[in-house]
């Protein structure tokens, strides 16, 4: 039996799980049912990253110890993933015994082998990202992550010798042209090898400096890097050195964002080498989810939250559209409208459809029982066709991470049998007393559906299960239909005559887009009236001109347009504070109605307490492009009057909703 062991990062505990995380997660979660439905052995690992300085100032943060702190956000990020119907097999922490042995071991067997030395060495060091730059890697003297200027620090370490390995390394790679995919990091990761950039692996922290971390085994003085602690979950999950699992299920399969490609793509596979244990068999790399084309952070507010979006949209609907929204290595951006936009679209309009009007006219005319087919005709191999090929290209596709372009292939079948409904009109072949007929065209359409709900497991368990119990099927969210996939594409077996199906259906509702719909309505009433004023009565003559002219403004005039051009709009203030690097500016998290709140940074210091704007409904431009104020950036100006002496903000006299145009 195949095996397939399956990885996802494992998470800092320095904050809350996000959209990204999420992403990650999930996505392992569907290759990892993918793998099952092909009968293979899997076992899917996650867990936190724990060690390190970051974590210890958090925990300060909180007045907590760093243990009690990374038990409480461990425990949260364990309790979040069967939220988003994620089903992992292991969980493992970096401050576990068996991982901590594990560490310990690796390096004194390293160490043994000669590949890890003490020495003197002075570096760029980033406390952002807990690791040493050298003058190539910095941009313009700056951290390329963090954009700050990096501390210099010259102390004795311990080092692995990680150069030594970098000519194999670039061999492995240009040997083994998927062993880094998507092609484009696998370009990256060449680059940086033949750049020089690489030297040898700093692996120690002296404890004078950092406690909160795995002691070296041959030093009490100095505990481990988190990087080389936390790359080795990968196998001390596993039970490395010499539990079974390991031969069982190693190598196995990373998934990865590309933040963290260097790590995996160098660091790693060279320290497996130097241990001479067998490289993993894929690190699959993926872009980043943005908002608004920004990366999400804490500091810029953008954060979306991967639990509120799928309480309110539902959790499989909110799967599939991060499947379908992001090409996998591309980066994506994530918006409320797109996610209510293919919810309607694909799952409503298209696959909701069908099941809701398969089932009722199943229960119609055949009292809820799969009908016996007779003769197939030319329309009917035609469906047999575009299924087998729907369901071969999406098995490959997704086999291969391309799980947008999968999913496409699977829905052109879905709106092939809706068109099918409307070409075959079973109502007609019913009011014809047609019976073989329409029996041959309803088992066809629901062997159809069967399929495309056996597909869907890996990305909407849930739903998936939900459609196949509606087809009289065993199914189980969590575990794998008791089916072989490769038996499945080809042919429309699989559901047995006389199976007793569900009446209705109603998988995914539509959503109304209100603010939409009734924000076109009134722009459209608004330009109806203006058609008139801008010189046209009723009848459409010319009318007279005003008979007062108005004073010119200072400004001169602008057209009408360009106003409108302006995405003026009323929200609350969430969240205020004083910018950390401008003492006349304050940092607001405001609440628009758009997915997240929006970060505005504003010169109201002067006029306003962070405290007293909390709650305030504020008026501000949306549209102006992003400005950068002493390293954070704004994505918006509020609307004040009034002059530096004395200032006001704009605000509204009417309860009206967040997000309220101004026009
Ligand atoms: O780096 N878009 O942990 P981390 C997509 N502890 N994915 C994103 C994302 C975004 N905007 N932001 C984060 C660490 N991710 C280390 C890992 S592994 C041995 C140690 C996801 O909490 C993505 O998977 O910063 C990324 O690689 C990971 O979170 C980084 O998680």
């Amino acid at each position: 039996m195949k095996r397939f062991f399956m990885t996802t990062p494992i998470y800092y505990v320095n904050a809350k799980p996000h959209l990204g995380h999420a992403y990650t997660t999930v996505v392992a979660d569907a290759l990892v049912r993918y793998h099952k439905l092909l009968g293979e052995e899997t076992l899917f690992l996650t867990g936190t990253d724990e060690h390190g300085d970051k974590i210890v100032q958090a925990a300060n943060k909180e007045g907590k110890t760093p243990k009690e702190f990374v038990d409480g956000i461990s425990a949260r990020f364990q309790a979040l993933w069967p939220e988003l119907h994620i089903r992992f097999d292991r969980f493992v922490r970096t401050t576990d015994t068996q991982h901590i042995q594990a560490v310990q071991a690796f390096l004194q067997q390293v160490y043994d082998a000669g590949d890890i030395y003490f020495g003197e060495f002075g570096g760029h060091y980033c406390y952002g990202c807990e690791r040493f730059y050298t003058e190539k890697e910095l941009e313009n003297g700056l951290c390329p992550q963090h954009l700050t200027k990096p501390d210099y620090i010259s102390e004795k370490n311990y080092f692995f010798r990680m150069s030594k390995y970098l000519p194999w390394l670039k061999q492995h790679i240009a040997d083994n042209p998927d062993f880094i995919r998507p092609q484009r990091y696998r370009s990256e990761v060449l680059a940086m090898l033949e750049s020089g950039a690489l030297e040898d692996l700093c692996i120690s922290r002296p404890k004078t400096r950092l406690t909160w971390g795995i002691e070296l085994p041959f030093d009490k003085d100095y505990v481990c890097y988190v990087w080389f602690d936390a790359l080795l979950n990968y196998i001390s999950a596993l039970g490395w050195p010499d539990k079974e699992d390991f031969t069982r299920f190693w190598p196995g399969e990373h998934l990865v964002a590309k933040d963290i490609l260097k790590p995996h793509a160098v660091f790693w596979p060279t320290m497996l080498h130097a241990a001479g244990l067998p490289l993993y068999r894929h690190l699959n790399v993926h872009g980043y989810w943005l908002v608004r084309d920004t990366k999400m952070s804490k500091s810029l507010g953008n954060v979306v939250d991967p639990v509120n979006m799928s309480k309110k949209y539902g959790t499989d609907a909110f799967r599939y559209f991060l499947f379908r929204e992001m090409h996998f290595g591309a980066d994506a951006s994530f918006s409320e409208d797109a996610l209510m936009g293919r919810i309607n679209a694909d799952l409503a309009n298209d696959l909701g459809n069908l099941f809701s009007r398969v089932l009722s006219m199943t229960a119609k005319y055949f009292n809820s029982r799969v009908p016996r087919p007779k003769t197939y005709q030319q329309d009917d191999h035609a469906i047999a066709d575009i299924c087998a090929t729907a369901m071969h290209n999406y098995l490959q596709l997704f086999g291969s991470m391309q799980f947008a372009q999968g999913l496409e292939s699977l829905w052109e079948l879905v709106r092939e049998l809706n068109k099918y409904v409307d070409t075959q009109a079973p109502w007609s072949l019913a009011k014809q007393g047609n019976m073989e007929r329409l029996a041959t065209v309803m088992y066809v359409l629901l062997a159809a559906m069967r399929k495309t709900a056996l597909c869907l497991w890996p990305v909407m368990p849930k739903a998936s299960a939900d459609m196949l119990s509606q087809l009289g099927q065993t199914a189980d969210q969590d575990n794998a239909p008791a089916i072989r996939m490769g038996e499945e594409v080809g042919n429309l077996d699989g559901i047995a005559p006389g199976t007793v199906l569900a009446a209705s259906s109603n998988l995914f509702p539509r959503i109304e887009v209100k603010k939409d719909a009734k924000g076109n309505a009134e722009q459209e009433k608004e330009e109806k009236k203006e058609g008139k004023q801008k010189g046209q009565n009723s009848e459409g003559k010319a009318a007279a001109s005003p008979p007062l002219l108005p004073p010119a403004s200072a400004k001169g005039l602008v057209a009408l347009e360009q106003f409108k051009a302006l995405d003026i709009r009323v929200g609350t203030v969430q969240k205020a504070e004083k910018h950390p690097n401008a003492d006349r500016i304050v940092r607001l998290e405001i609440d628009f109605g758009e997915a997240v709140n929006r970060q505005i940074l504003s010169g109201l210091a002067e006029h306003y307490t962070p405290e007293s704007l909390i709650g305030k409904r504020v008026c501000a431009i949306l549209n102006l492009e992003p400005r950068k104020i002493r390293g954070l950036f704004s994505y918006g100006m509020i609307l004040t009057a009034g002059n530096d002496a004395h200032l006001g903000l704009l605000t509204v006299d009417q309860n009206v909703p967040n997000g309220s145009e101004i026009a």
